[in-house]
């Protein structure tokens, strides 16, 4: 089974060997979140040159969660 995306819930509900059935269960749910965020670079823009003190901006985007930004300087 594949969930969509989003916040799902269930219900278990013990049966016992006579058929009698816990008819309250036991509720709990959950979040399906398989998509990861995307990043996009606008500035400094792919091999420009810089020099000195300079911003990085950008964007990124999850629908459902996301958390927060890092960047990595690599020479
Ligand atoms: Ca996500």
């Amino acid at each position: 089974m594949r969930l969509a995306e989003g916040q799902h819930w269930f219900v278990v509900q013990a049966i016992d060997q006579e058929g009698n059935i816990d008819q309250i269960g036991a509720k709990s749910d959950f979040v399906v979140d398989s998509l990861i965020p995307i990043s996009q670079i606008s500035q400094p823009s792919r091999h420009q040159v810089i020099n000195g003190v300079f911003d990085i901006k950008g964007t990124s985007n999850d629908s459902t969660d996301f958390s927060h930004y890092e960047i990595r300087i690599h020479a």
